[in-house]
């Protein structure tokens, strides 16, 4: 079969980086080491915005939600050292920053205080330049940590976009305990993942139209078999009952899957 146009879904973005100087994912265009693992390093951090726009079906979609979520549910709960009340969110891996940067367009500089950690240097070190260029008013933090370790001040709103996902399994639970507890009463958390289904004809039928789905935007079948051994073991899926069988159990007593797009998921959970 072959799709010659992309998809319209796949054009719906934010424009996250308006750079020029943004690449076109060509990371797997040459054979590779069988056991290479994917990382995120300079080489992924030039191509990151061509990259994650043509491989995560409904990224623009979920990210140009993010402020509406916001505007509903962030209520200046938070005293500022300065004693001013923001709306504190954290981007908990937000590689350069896309998700910040949807909330901060929609914001005035003084109502939000964002804080976005990533584990990767090279991502946040251009995370922070970008979102200086673009949001110099804005009370944005980029901060370099992993966020098992990384501590959270009481907030009202946390962004996992595509981030649990490459957690261990075993770290799961920890890492949404600490934001269940951070959040504020009436706060949400925005959690999107990829994911597999627990059936394996839907779960195999998932899966190739999701590698159709990448044909579409470009990626030949080497490309996709490339990035497929790379995150062999890096990018672990669970399925969408065992998401929310865990927001059960850290506290969230409600929770709703509220898109999905091919095996591509995102939930609120409500504190
Ligand atoms: C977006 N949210 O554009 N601690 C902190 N960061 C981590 C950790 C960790 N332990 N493990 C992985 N990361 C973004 C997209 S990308 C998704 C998120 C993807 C970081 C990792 O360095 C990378 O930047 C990010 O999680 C995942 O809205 O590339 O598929």
């Amino acid at each position: 079969m072959s799709l010659s146009n992309p998809l319209p879904d796949a054009t719906v973005q934010l424009d996250i980086v308006k750079s020029e100087a943004v690449q076109h994912d060509t990371l797997f265009t040459t054979p590779l080491d069988k056991a290479a693992r994917f990382s995120f390093d300079e080489q992924v951090v030039a191509c990151f915005p061509d990259m994650i726009r043509r491989s995560v079906p409904g990224y623009g979609q979920v990210l140009a939600m993010l402020p509406i979520f916001a505007k509903r549910h962030c209520k200046y709960r938070q005293q500022t050292s300065n004693g001013q009340r923001v709306s504190r969110i954290y981007d908990l891996g937000c590689s350069l920053g896309g998700a910040s940067m949807a909330l901060a367009g929609d914001f005035a500089p003084h109502d939000l205080q964002i804080k976005a950690v990533d584990i990767s240097p090279a991502m946040t070190s251009e995370a922070r330049k970008l979102l200086r260029d673009n949001y110099p008013e804005h009370d944005i933090e980029v901060v370099t940590a992993d966020i098992r370790e990384f501590e959270l001040e009481t907030c009202d709103m946390v962004i996992l976009n595509l981030t649990l996902q490459f957690l261990p399994a075993a770290d799961r639970v920890a890492v949404l305990e600490k934001i269940y507890k951070a959040l504020s009463p009436g706060g949400i958390l925005v959690l999107t993942e990829k994911t597999h289904a627990f059936d394996e004809q839907a779960d195999a039928w998932l899966v190739e139209r999701y590698y159709d789905f990448k044909r579409a935007n470009g990626y030949s079948e080497m490309e996709i078999s490339g990035k497929r051994n790379a995150l062999e073991n890096v990018l672990i899926t669970d399925t969408l009952d065992e998401h929310h069988e865990r927001l059960d159990n850290v506290g969230f007593a409600r929770h709703l899957t509220w898109f999905q797009f091919l095996n591509f998921v995102s939930i609120v959970a409500f504190k």
